[in-house]
Parts: structure tokens; C-alpha cells; sequence
């Protein structure tokens, strides 16, 4: 149960009003429709954030974000590479390391403070397999319910080797949707903070986070 999880290697795009005709050209197909609340936890001294980590609860699941090697940051160019943990034991360990506190029983235990928290309604899409490809690609269309549209393309990869190929494909594939930029997109909770916590925003921009 220890391996590591697999890398999500993303790019996220602003969604223009021809991305789904774009998408149904592709052949990509709607796999799913969801509706979830997110709630991001951070200590008072903004320790994970600020080393880039990210935790929250989805509904009623625990999930960290963090970059693949530590110490270093999950943006890359436009776009990003992070490792998921679902696992309270992983989780508490994770976040026990980096407050540098024993390891409580519980996540609701360290005292952590709820710093964003919103509702998003995704629609997923998945794109067809390529002809020499067995990477499965999905295209998320997320609305948040503070007025804020994002899409995002990911892939996941077992091994940091196929990172420089993702990132290639996720490229590729911003072209064909015409949506691709060179800078990176502001994802939802970035947006949030710019929107409702300004001085963490701006301490996460100091910090070369976001
Ligand atoms: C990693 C991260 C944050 C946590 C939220 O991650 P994100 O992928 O934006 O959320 P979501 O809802 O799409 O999660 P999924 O359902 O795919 O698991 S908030 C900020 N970061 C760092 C970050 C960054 N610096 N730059 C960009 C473009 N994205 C994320």
C-alpha cells in the first residue's frame, strides 16, 4: 500500500465558447457529470501552501496534493505535475512531516483552518486512445460557484520518465482544442484567494507557488 500514487501531470486552459464543438471534433465523449464541494485546510502560519501542498477535503474525502520530489514546485511552464494521497494514514504522516508535530490520530486534530471553500460542477470528457498510445487523456470543464470557469487536461503517469511526454501531449492537445497558451492559467482556488484572501495570495505569489 506504500507504492507512490501516480503523477497527475495537468494544463489548465480558460474555456472558450467553441471548446465543446472542439472536443465533440475530437471524438472526445462526456463521461461524467458531478457536482462537489472542496475545502482547502492550511496551519495559521500557511506551512503546506506555501511549500505547495495542498489538502482538502472533497465532500467527505481526504486528499493532498504535492509536488513528486521534495522541496521542488508542481508548476512546470504551463503546466503542473502532483502526486495525490486519499489515504488519512498517508495524509497525517505527510502533513505531521511538514508541521513538524507528532502524528495525531485523526486530520481534524492538527487544528488545521479552512482558508477556501466552494462548489464545482465538472463535466468530464474523455478523449479517444491514439493509435500508438495507451495513456487515457481527460478533458474536466469545471464551473465554480463563485462565478469562475476553468478547463483542465490531464494525464496520469506512473513514473517520472513519462512526465516530458505528458507535458508534450497535454501541449499537443491545448492546440487542437485552441486553447493553448504559453503562460500558465490561474486554476479555482488561486482565483479564490485573489478574490477573497488577498494577503495569502499574496504571500503564495511571493513564494513562487502560484
Ligand atoms: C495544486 C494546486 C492547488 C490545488 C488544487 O488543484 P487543482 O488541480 O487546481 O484543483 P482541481 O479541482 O482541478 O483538482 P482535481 O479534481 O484535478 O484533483 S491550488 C494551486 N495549486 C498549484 C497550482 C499552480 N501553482 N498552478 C496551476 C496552473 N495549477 C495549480
Amino acid at each position: 500500500s506504500h507504492l507512490p500514487g501516480p503523477i497527475e501531470v495537468e494544463r489548465k486552459f480558460v474555456p472558450g465558447p467553441e471548446v465543446e464543438k472542439s472536443l465533440c471534433a475530437l471524438g472526445a465523449e462526456l463521461v461524467e457529470e458531478i457536482t462537489f464541494r472542496d475545502s482547502y485546510y492550511d496551519s495559521p502560519d500557511l506551512r503546506l501552501t506555501l511549500n505547495d501542498i495542498w489538502l482538502r477535503r472533497r465532500e467527505d474525502n481526504w486528499e493532498l496534493k504535492h509536488p513528486p520530489q521534495r522541496g521542488a514546485r508542481g508548476l512546470n511552464g504551463a503546466s503542473t505535475q502532483y502526486m495525490e494521497l486519499t489515504s488519512s494514514d498517508d495524509i497525517i504522516c505527510r502533513v505531521s512531516e511538514e508541521l513538524g508535530v507528532p502524528c495525531p490520530r485523526n486530520i481534524e486534530s492538527f487544528g488545521l483552518n479552512e482558508f477556501a471553500s466552494f462548489v464545482t460542477r465538472r463535466r468530464r470528457f474523455q478523449l479517444p486512445l491514439g493509435e500508438n498510445s495507451k495513456t487515457k487523456v481527460v478533458v474536466d470543464l469545471d464551473e465554480a460557484d463563485f462565478g469562475f470557469a476553468v478547463g483542465e487536461v490531464e494525464v496520469l503517469v506512473k513514473t517520472q520518465e513519462e512526465v516530458e511526454d505528458a507535458f508534450k501531449k497535454l501541449e499537443e492537445i491545448c492546440r487542437l482544442l485552441g486553447v493553448f497558451r504559453e503562460t500558465p492559467v490561474q486554476g479555482k482556488v488561486s482565483t479564490y484567494l485573489k478574490m477573497n484572501r488577498a494577503e495569502h495570495y499574496r504571500q503564495l505569489l511571493e513564494a513562487h507557488v502560484i
